[in-house]
């Protein structure tokens, strides 16, 4: 057994002794996957007592130092949490067009660890694949070349059977790349342009996040009764009166928000995974699922100095387990400065065009609840087994061919599952066509380029899939990351 699998082994034995026996078929096999439903969980609405953490930007030549940390998530109480060389999360990662990006991992934990570059197009042995990680002790240096337009991409862990928990702890953060054509638009910058990484997290009683999921957990996502920005419960962004640009990233495992402002104030959606839309959308709230990003401007030029507004997360329909519940996020408090004068502009950036017409090959994957037991992640340890086309992942085993620098049609279809599915393509941007059942439309958001597309239970999604230029390994998975670790991904082969 190596450290992995042994720190594995350890976090699903505690998380099934804390279910109290309820499950004994847990210690089989895969194949008895069909734990109890539990009662959804819920949000608590936290008291706004403290500023929002920023992230602070940094250069893309550094050194991320993987650590174990603590930080004050909730008011009063320390939590051990894991960083890139703060209390929680890394540093925004500016880069332009045409960088080179030098950037080396040194884990300094005690299990194994790497980084993917989620919304890069970076050459596969750069792109964090599960098969290459850091050992305790040892680095990674991680360099490649930007090229690609102006976008919101981020990265985390991703090391299988493990992402969930690392994640959630903190090794996660954010890269903005920037290009000519977003600056020209004039859009909010400096203190008016805000990342902010929201997370759901479950904090006991003494304030201390924990992540041992249960296989109800792993089936349902492993929810969080907490909604953190930035790591924060209950953060205050004291600010000028004037727009803002949120530049929002889903860090969680698999609570999807339902993002609106309070107060009627104007929302509008500007760009999401991929980058800037060709146009603006003004909107009243947005589905945004694990993975996700979200490019808004809000309008805070009608508070009264001292007054305030809220971003929030709204109850939502479609899944028995989620958006049960709504909560207030983040609370911006309007100080007597006025922010600079801006106009929404009516034209953003022209996308790269994704023709229907250029797919060499159409695919289906079946993502609607197929358990398997023959995959590497928690198998035999509480896995529920969650697949692809009733496959499971194996780190060594091709599972898709695609050839570079060409366009496929694939449908993900989750008709008839129950489960939420946030499904993620490395190496590759979705134009996504259209939806099928569920909601049976598009997001406001999806008409930008993705990198991440949201499968509530019942919805078949149709997207284009342009597969990049390097060749090599990368991932077809869910970001539902309790499912990813459980076997819910593919490897692509890129030829
Ligand atoms: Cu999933």
């Amino acid at each position: 057994m190596n450290r992995r699998d042994a720190l594995r082994s350890i976090t699903l034995t505690a998380g099934v002794a804390g279910m109290g026996g309820l499950l004994p078929a847990l210690s089989s096999c895969a194949h008895e996957s069909h734990a109890p439903q539990s009662a959804p969980v819920l949000l608590l609405e936290p008291s706004f007592d403290r500023a929002l953490p920023i992230l602070p930007n940094a250069p893309p030549i550094l050194t991320l130092a993987a650590a174990s940390a603590t930080t004050s998530i909730r008011k009063g109480a320390l939590s051990p949490s894991m960083s890139y060389g703060g209390n929680i999360y890394g540093p925004t990662i500016d880069v332009a067009m045409n960088d080179a990006v030098a950037i080396r991992l040194v884990n300094n934990l005690t299990v194994d660890t790497n980084i993917h570059w989620h919304g890069l197009a970076v050459p596969a042995d750069m792109d964090g694949h599960p098969s290459r990680v850091a050992a305790p002790g040892s680095s990674i240096p991680y360099s490649f070349t930007v090229h690609q337009r102006a976008c919101h991409a981020w990265y985390h862990s991703h090391v299988h059977g493990d992402t969930g928990r690392q994640v959630t702890m903190g090794l996660a953060g954010s890269v903005l790349v920037r290009d000519a054509a977003e600056a020209a638009l004039g859009l909010p910058s400096g203190a008016d342009e805000v990342v902010l990484m929201i997370q759901d997290k479950r904090l006991d009683m003494a304030g201390h996040q924990t992540y041992t999921p249960s296989a109800s957990d792993i089936m349902n996502g492993h929810l969080g009764n907490h909604c953190t920005v930035n790591g924060m419960v209950g953060p205050v962004l004291a600010t000028s009166r004037g727009w803002k640009r949120l530049r929002i990233v889903n860090a969680s495992t698999a609570r999807v928000f339902n993002l609106g402002m309070s107060d009627g104030i104007p929302m509008v959606v500007i760009g999401s995974d991929g980058g800037l839309l060709d146009a603006p959308q003004a909107t009243r709230d947005v589905l945004l699922s694990p993975g996700e990003r979200l490019d808004v401007l809000i309008d805070l030029s009608s508070l009264p100095a001292g007054g305030n507004a809220f971003l929030e997360t709204r109850p939502f329909g479609g899944s028995a387990t989620q958006g049960t519940n709504g909560v207030r996020v983040l609370r911006f408090d309007a100080t007597a400065e006025l922010g600079p004068s801006f106009t929404v502009p009516a034209a953003l950036v022209p996308q790269p065009l994704i023709g229907e017409e250029q797919a060499v090959r159409v695919r289906t994957f079946d993502i609607a609840n197929i358990h398997d037991g023959g995959h590497d992640g928690h198998a035999g340890h509480g896995s529920t087994g969650h697949t692809i086309n009733g496959i499971g992942y194996r780190m060594e085993r091709s599972d898709i061919m695609v050839e570079a620098n060409s366009v496929e049609r694939w449908t993900f279809d989750n008709s008839k599952g129950t489960e939420v599915h946030p499904m993620h393509v490395h190496g590759a941007f979705m134009r996504i066509l259209r939806r099928t059942g569920g909601r049976g439309t598009l997001a406001v958001h999806e008409g930008g380029i993705k990198d991440t597309v949201l499968c509530m239970p019942g919805e078949r999604v149709e997207v284009l899939v342009a597969i990049e230029r390097h060749r090599g390994m990368y991932l077809l998975h869910c970001h539902q990351i309790e499912h990813s670790d459980d076997g819910m991904m593919l490897n692509m082969e890129v030829r």
